[in-house]
């Protein structure tokens, strides 16, 4: 008996030891959200230590396990944590939600003329001046010339940030006026600790917002103009989330945390990760104790399009972004010894030494007998013989780095054959394009039939085209969190943007690449996000008293209907390209306040107590005194959508807005609407009239049509009111599941 229970007590020794040796693998980073900070309140990190320590058992461990408390906008930390103790938190009176820290994606001299904001726009500079754009990215390269701070007094006094200093990053000036980094989680220890930009992207978006006017601005003279941010005038706030493994939760949080106490008033975020319910969702969770402040945060649909239902940061306090293309494109011509040209798209900086250079294809320069070692044609690594490329410029099947590969082998070019054609221009290493297969292949028959067959590539080109469209890239709605609000809300240019870049990074990214440019041509809704961001702001110095919902109002409602190339665009761009200038003059705003976003969430199903801990209120708020949301979205949103139950059910819905005159104290506004075949949109009453600034007017719009027939899943009409001078429109989408996604 006791040799029995001996070995039981070793046994358990064993397995204690087990357990602990594992823990550190074990153990996964949670953020354990607790809403609105509560005050007055015992000290919040004693409140954190005494909730880990009863879900953990132990002190000592309970201290080592958390990572961070966020406790000056809202209320939480961030701890690693084992699922007993994620399940024993997730039952604790005031949290709210738990859950695992994520890895998230970061996903112009033109820009801004092709909305419409040429130079001489009419400006508040005082107040562009006083506006403070925090910039939730890779950090920033100070020694770039789009942040010089001549002429700026010091920053506002209603700034409270810091600058924290180390490394290579040794200061901000009047422009930058804050930078902070973050890297809670330890997983980027090979990267120097500060808030130095080494990618290239946080400089390149800082400067789209607020970046000083530089004249000359271009990559290697392509693109050449001037560089500049959509409020020139504004103060920079920097807060490094992002690094080379990516933006993590915890990481997200803390920055809007300080951010919000800083007293910035705009936050753009060029990131974002697979949609999630709000109250798992950083970005959601941020962005809401931003908006309760009176702060807008301006976010990037992702990269995933054309694929629809792929929209990210679908909550509707957001201003969700898609990317569009500018009138201008980028061209690389390609010219053959038989006189043969062709335009293919790429960034090619590199002028060409002599008139023609020998050309070869992978094929034909490939040295392995079987396919089993790659795929020649496709120039893959290892099948190539380096006595035939070096010198010559390589034509290789498919799109897959292949300018790499090439370089390694001395080759002095690279044309690369797509399946489909894209918009996308991406930079090459060495001279070199990509153009579609049709006429690669004439290509390949011209190498396959010449004797000496020669070629060129030569430097790339602007050149005008018809736009706006949405991007490929951009990713496309239906969202799937709040069916009945349309995201992206508005589009914005993100394909080709020349803007500032960082030194300490290279034109494509790679290392071997030894051109570190000032500026540089990159694409992404992380590109549009900040013109979107800076339109909010120089909307905001004209109305520093407007809500975020009326200022993403003002956007949304005076932005440019696109052409419709498919049905479905209205997925890609919600309501249209945005038009800063007009956006300062809306006429009407569909504005939103606390109490509507209270009975909004209830509709959605969160209960009274939930709500009262996002609001840090103690039973202040019932879901019954607000009644349930009215209508089919139950908020008063700018845009209209309904996601229909299913494939066969009728159309049937009902949105109820509010709109506040903000034109001419005495104006009469009337409906017009556009119904695509098979609906009919009713708008009750089609008139509204005010006699002062301010006032408000109820009406409602009524939606009802069949089932949709065939292979259409979209139909949208569009709600316009128009006085003398204002056009206030609103889109009407409806969207029918065939389709799973
Ligand atoms: C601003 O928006 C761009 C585009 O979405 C994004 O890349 C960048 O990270 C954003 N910055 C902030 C502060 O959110
Ligand atoms: C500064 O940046 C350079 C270039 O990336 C790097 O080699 C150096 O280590 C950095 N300095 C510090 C102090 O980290
Ligand atoms: C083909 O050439 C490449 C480099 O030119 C070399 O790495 C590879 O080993 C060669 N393969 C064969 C099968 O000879
Ligand atoms: C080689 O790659 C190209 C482009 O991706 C593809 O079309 C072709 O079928 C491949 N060939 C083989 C033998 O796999
Ligand atoms: C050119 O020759 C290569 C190698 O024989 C072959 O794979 C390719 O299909 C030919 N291309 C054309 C267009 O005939
Ligand atoms: C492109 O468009 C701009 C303005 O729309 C015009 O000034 C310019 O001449 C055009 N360039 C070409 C090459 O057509
Ligand atoms: C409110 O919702 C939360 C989460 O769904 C749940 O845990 C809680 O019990 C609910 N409270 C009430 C009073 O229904
Ligand atoms: C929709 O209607 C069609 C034709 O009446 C029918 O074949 C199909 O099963 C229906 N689908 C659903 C999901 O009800």
């Amino acid at each position: 008996m006791a040799q029995i229970l001996a070995f039981v007590i070793i046994a358990l020794h064993l397995l204690a030891s087990i357990v602990h040796g594992s823990l550190d693998q074990e153990r996964k980073t949670y953020i354990v959200y607790m809403g609105d900070v509560k005050r007055p309140a015992i000290s919040t990190v004693q409140e954190h230590h005494n909730l880990l320590f009863s879900a953990i058992g132990d002190r000592d461990l309970a201290r080592k396990s958390k990572i961070y408390s966020y406790k000056r906008s809202f209320n939480g930390f961030a701890a690693r944590l084992l699922p007993h103790e994620v399940n024993r938190l997730s039952d604790e009176e005031g949290v709210v939600s738990v859950f695992e820290s994520r890895i998230n994606k970061l996903h112009t001299t033109r820009s801004w003329d092709f909305l419409g904001m040429t130079r001489d726009v009419a400006r508040k500079p005082r107040r562009e001046s006083d506006t403070i754009v925090a910039m939730f990215d890779s950090g920033i390269y100070m020694d770039s010339p789009s942040f010089k701070d001549g002429g700026y007094g010091p920053p506002p006094a209603k700034w409270k940030g810091k600058c924290v200093t180390a490394g290579n990053f040794t200061g901000c000036n009047n422009k930058v006026i804050g930078a902070r980094f973050y890297d809670l989680e330890f997983i980027n220890p090979d990267e120097e600790a500060s808030p130095v930009d080494t990618d290239g992207h946080g400089t390149h978006t800082a400067s789209t917002v607020a970046g000083d006017a530089v004249k000359g601005a271009s990559l290697y003279g392509i693109g050449r103009g001037i560089a500049r941010g959509g409020v020139p005038f504004g103060r920079i706030a920097v807060y490094k989330v992002c690094w080379s493994g990516g933006c993590t939760d915890s990481d997200i949080l803390a920055a809007y945390d300080d951010a919000i106490a800083d007293g910035v008033d705009i936050i753009n975020l060029s990131l974002g990760g697979r949609p999630r319910n709000f109250l798992e969702d950083p970005i959601a969770i941020g962005s809401f104790h931003a908006m309760k402040k009176g702060i807008l945060s301006s976010c990037s649909a992702g990269n995933e399009g054309p694929y629809i239902g792929t929209v990210q940061n679908n909550a509707p306090w957001l201003m969700t972004v898609a990317a569009t293309a500018m009138d201008r494109q980028f061209m690389t011509e390609v010219k053959l010894g038989n006189g043969m040209t062709t335009n293919g798209i790429s960034l090619n900086t590199f002028t060409p030494k002599k008139a023609m250079y020998p050309l070869i294809s992978g094929a034909l320069a490939s040295n392995i007998t079987k396919d089993d070692y790659g795929n020649a044609s496709a120039c893959d690594p290892r099948t190539l013989d380096m006595n035939k490329v070096r010198g010559k410029i390589v034509y290789c099947l498919g799109t897959s780095n292949q300018d790499y590969t090439i370089w390694k082998l001395r080759g002095a070019g690279v044309i690369m054959s797509m399946d489909e054609p894209t918009d996308i221009a991406f930079p090459t290493l060495i001279p070199g394009t990509f153009i579609i297969s049709k006429i690669g292949n004439e290509i390949d028959k011209y190498i396959n039939t010449t004797k000496d067959p020669v070629g060129v590539v030569y430097k790339t080109r602007a050149v005008n085209m018809s736009a706006p469209f949405v991007a490929s890239f951009s990713s496309r709605g239906p969202q799937k969190i709040t069916l009945n609000i349309l995201k992206p809300d508005v589009a914005a240019p993100g394909l080709s943007i020349l803007a500032a870049y960082s030194r300490l990074a290279t034109v494509t990214g790679d290392s071997d690449d030894r051109r570190h440019p000032l500026f540089n041509i990159i694409s992404g809704t992380s590109m549009s996000c900040p013109h979107a961001t800076a339109a909010a702001a120089y909307v905001k110095t004209f109305h520093p008293d407007w809500s975020p919902a009326a200022i993403k109002s003002s956007l949304m409602t005076t932005a440019t209907p696109m052409k419709i190339k498919d049905a479905e665009e209205e997925l890609g761009y919600g309501a249209g390209q945005i038009n800063p200038r007009e956006a300062v003059h809306p006429g009407l705003v569909y504005d939103t306040s606390l109490s509507d976003y209270i009975a909004f969430l209830c509709k959605e199903g969160y209960n009274s107590s939930l709500i009262n801990l996002l609001f840090g209120t103690r039973n202040k708020y019932k879901c019954s005194d607000f009644g349930p949301a009215k209508g089919t979205d139950g908020l008063n949103y700018p845009s209209m959508h309904m996601q229909l139950k299913d494939v066969n059910s009728s159309v049937s819905a009902v949105f109820y807005r509010t709109v506040t005159n903000v034109g001419f104290g005495t104006s009469v506004y009337k409906a017009s609407v556009k119904s695509p075949k098979g609906l009919s949109i009713q708008v009750i009453p089609d008139t509204l009239t005010f006699d002062k600034l301010h006032q408000k007017q109820d009406f409602k719009v009524v939606v009802k049509g069949g089932p949709m027939t065939g292979e259409t899943y979209v139909l949208s009409g569009l709600l316009e009111w128009t006085d003398s001078k204002h056009s206030v429109r609103s889109p009407i989408v409806i969207y029918r599941p065939l389709m799973h996604i």
